[in-house]
């Protein structure tokens, strides 16, 4: 099976870029079930976003179409199958949170913040690079000026569209603080999200812990999930089990 991604932005946001990316590979590393990670190019996809799989010579569009079309097929699947109706239901109503709701977060802040912007900006050049064809690469940093305003508007454009883009800064993150406080409100003392054990949705509830804190951003948000002990502990047990180099919470 061959995972389609980002990339590490040169080692600077281990494993990802990308939460759905961080996600689908937690999932694959909850299951057990062996992966190669290469990196896709966004505009040879069919749906122009990452992450792809390839299984068995079959490609598959979407971090949860992925993992279904593995839960129907693959005897390792982690399948959520022990959860009860409510449960499954308190899943799909947190996926929401994370997926259409403080992903928009992330990418305000990202994107629409101009000292995140700057930082972020040589690790989509890296990306752009590793996806050219190789006699262009030495050139892309030339172009990358012309380029990333082109990338940056797009993406903005797709924040202001769903909403979050049109709201001020303290909006944001009044808004990304609330959700983050509704996680941490629903995990509780329990170990995962759904109890003791991990299912589909702590690999959601990983990603997204582990992006919001990733340097090199920084937000009120960040600060908020990084100094929460429930939040770190969470995404230091899930660590531990999926990706031993990740245990300690990066710093800035
Ligand atoms: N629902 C999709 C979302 C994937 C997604 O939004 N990927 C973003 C990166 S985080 C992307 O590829 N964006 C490229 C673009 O919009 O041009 C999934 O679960 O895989």
């Amino acid at each position: 099976m061959i995972v389609y991604k980002f990339g590490d932005g040169s080692g600077a946001m281990p494993p990802d870029l990308s939460p759905f990316v961080v996600k689908l590979e937690t999932w694959l590393r909850l299951s057990g079930i062996p992966y190669e990670g290469r990196i896709g190019k966004l505009n040879a996809m069919p749906k122009k976003k990452l992450p792809v799989a390839e299984i068995d010579g079959v490609t598959i569009c979407d971090s949860s179409a992925i993992i279904a079309y593995l839960q129907r097929r693959h005897p390792n699947a982690l399948d959520d199958a022990r959860l009860d109706p409510q449960q499954r239901a308190r899943s799909a109503t947190i996926k929401a949170l994370f997926e259409t709701h403080l992903y928009f977060v992330t990418v305000y802040f990202r994107w629409a913040v101009e000292r995140n912007m700057a930082a972020y900006t040589p690790l989509l050049i890296d990306y752009a690079r590793l996806t050219s064809p190789p006699p262009v690469r030495p050139l892309i940093g030339m172009f990358a000026p012309l380029l990333m305003p082109v990338i940056r508007r797009k993406v903005l454009r797709q924040a202001w569209e769903q909403g979050t883009g049109r709201h001020s800064y303290d909006e944001v993150a009044q808004m990304g603080i609330e959700g983050w406080q509704a996680v941490a409100g629903l995990l509780g003392d329990q170990r995962f999200l759904l109890g003791d054990e991990p299912t589909t949705i702590d690999a959601t509830g990983f990603a997204w812990v582990h992006t919001a804190i990733a340097p090199p951003f920084d937000s009120p948000v960040r600060d908020f999930v990084s100094q929460h002990p429930a939040l770190m502990a969470y995404r230091e047990r899930i660590a531990e089990r999926c990706w031993p180099d990740l245990t300690r919470a990066p710093r800035r």
